[in-house]
């Protein structure tokens, strides 16, 4: 049932092989024309503007954008017990992965009397998306709320759709997970209305000051990414996420199960998803082949899993050798990547470009959605040749401290002054001699 893409005997060029391999992709433009009045609606009216969309789109208005406290409380105390055990591990492997991630500062003595420091200072306020709809995902919450916890965000809201099912608040099970992580902030505001309502605050009906973020994180259907794009520069997002991915690369030493099964569990997502296998084996090819197609159809979301599996995103790609394969996965940079190859640790240290590598039999990418620890908001749609899963990292920023001292400054002073005036910019120098009198000759460097 998946497509094939032959390379044997192939020796591709990189954008050769970039064409070749399988990979779908959304219009976000498409939606522009629909985006853009709500963003600049909600950026001129705020919470009012956020409400009147959110009853044309989702058919409901909530009674104030803030979700009360007793609302989320209660979530809480309906969470079934073994959903709520399951999450708590989630969060505390979370933790343990994210809190080894934090940064100190680091400071370099450049000269004597001359240091540059280096200061890891969180976002002051973050505003986390979790999607509504038919993906109700609590982990999502986990992943995107402890980074930002465990770099130190003092101030984090969540903006999750209302739903017309649970009175107009968000998804129960969202706001449990949020009250299980300490989040108390919750906005019943999705979709493009609810990413221009972060980014530009306003006032909430109760008169409570909805206070706009200064990073937006969290995937989000097309909608949402293209409400990102257009408020990107007003504040900060995390990335544009496309639907998920996973590659694996694979050798006849695999199970053909196991692989059937990983492809078909993120095929689950969406139409849209994107499973591909590569493999120098036809024989393995083929009985995976099998496999994915007697698993999606047993499976309890077929339609849409058979749907994402025939979709042009998806795949098998044949090459000669685990060689050949590790340049074409690096190639097409997965969001997830799974090394099921004999020596699988060896493979995987040298793969250059994925979201997240998942080694051997054991590591599959379910675990990494929920428990391994790892984050699962992960670079999409090859992103991963130049970008990062969220991280602590990205709730930081990095500032410079430069501290010189007299002599430090006046050891340099003649190369600021040369390298002023090659760019023909003297007033760039002047500022240099002027802190050694406007006629005194520079001291002699050291
Ligand atoms: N695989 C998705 C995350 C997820 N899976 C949430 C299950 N729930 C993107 O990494
Ligand atoms: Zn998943």
């Amino acid at each position: 049932m998946l497509a094939r893409t032959d390379l044997r005997g192939a020796a591709p060029t990189l954008s050769e092989l970039r064409r070749a391999l399988p990979r779908g992709g959304t219009d976000v433009n498409a939606v522009m024309p629909v985006v853009t009045p709500v963003v600049e609606a909600v950026a001129e009216h705020g919470a009012h503007a956020a409400l009147d969309y959110t009853e044309k789109f989702d058919r409901i208005r909530p009674q104030s954008v803030r979700v009360p406290a007793e609302v989320i409380a209660q979530a809480r105390a309906d969470l079934d017990d073994d959903v709520t055990a399951a999450l708590e591990e989630s969060i505390r492997r979370a933790r343990l992965v994210h809190a080894d991630q934090r940064r100190s500062t680091s400071v370099t003595q450049v000269v004597p009397g001359g240091t540059v420091a280096e200061k890891w200072i969180p976002v002051r306020r973050v505003g986390l998306y979790v999607p509504g709809g038919n993906a109700v995902y609590p982990s999502s919450v986990v992943m995107n709320v402890v980074p930002a916890q465990e770099a130190g965000v003092q101030s984090l809201v969540v903006a999750s759709p209302a739903q017309a099912d649970f009175g107009g608040w968000p998804h129960p099970t969202i706001l449990a997970a949020c009250s299980l992580l300490g989040v108390d902030e919750v906005w019943a505001v999705g979709g493009a209305q609810g990413v221009a309502l972060l980014a530009y605050g306003g006032t909430d009906l109760t008169g409570q000051i909805l206070d706009p973020v200064d990073l937006i994180t969290g995937p989000g259907n097309i909608y949402v990414t293209a409400a990102k794009r257009l408020v990107r520069g007003v504040v900060g997002i995390d990335s544009e996420a496309g639907p998920t991915e996973i590659a694996i690369l694979a050798d006849d030493s695999a199970d053909p199960a196991i692989v059937a099964s990983d492809m078909v569990s993120q095929a689950e997502h969406d139409v849209l998803a994107a499973s591909v296998l590569v493999t120098d084996s036809e024989e393995f090819a083929n009985a995976v082949d099998a496999a994915v197609e007697q698993a999606a159809n047993s499976t309890k979301h077929s339609e849409r899993v058979t749907e994402a599996l025939a979709g042009k995103q998806s795949g098998i790609v044949l090459v000669d050798d685990i060689d050949a394969g590790v340049a074409v996965v690096d190639a097409y940079a997965a969001e997830h990547l799974e090394i099921q190859t004999r020596d699988a640790a060896a493979v995987a240290e040298r793969i250059t470009s994925a979201g997240a590598i998942f080694v051997g039999t054991y590591s599959p990418v379910s675990l990494g959605d929920y428990c391994a620890g790892s984050n699962h908001v992960l670079p999409t749609t090859g992103s991963a040749k130049y970008a990062s899963g969220l991280s602590v990292q990205t709730f930081l920023r990095g500032v410079h401290v430069i501290d010189y001292n007299r002599d430090a400054l006046a050891g340099v002073a003649d190369h600021v002054v040369t390298l002023a005036n090659a760019e023909d910019l003297p007033a760039h120098g002047e500022a240099v001699t002027a802190r050694f009198g406007p006629l005194a000759p520079l001291p002699a460097p050291e």
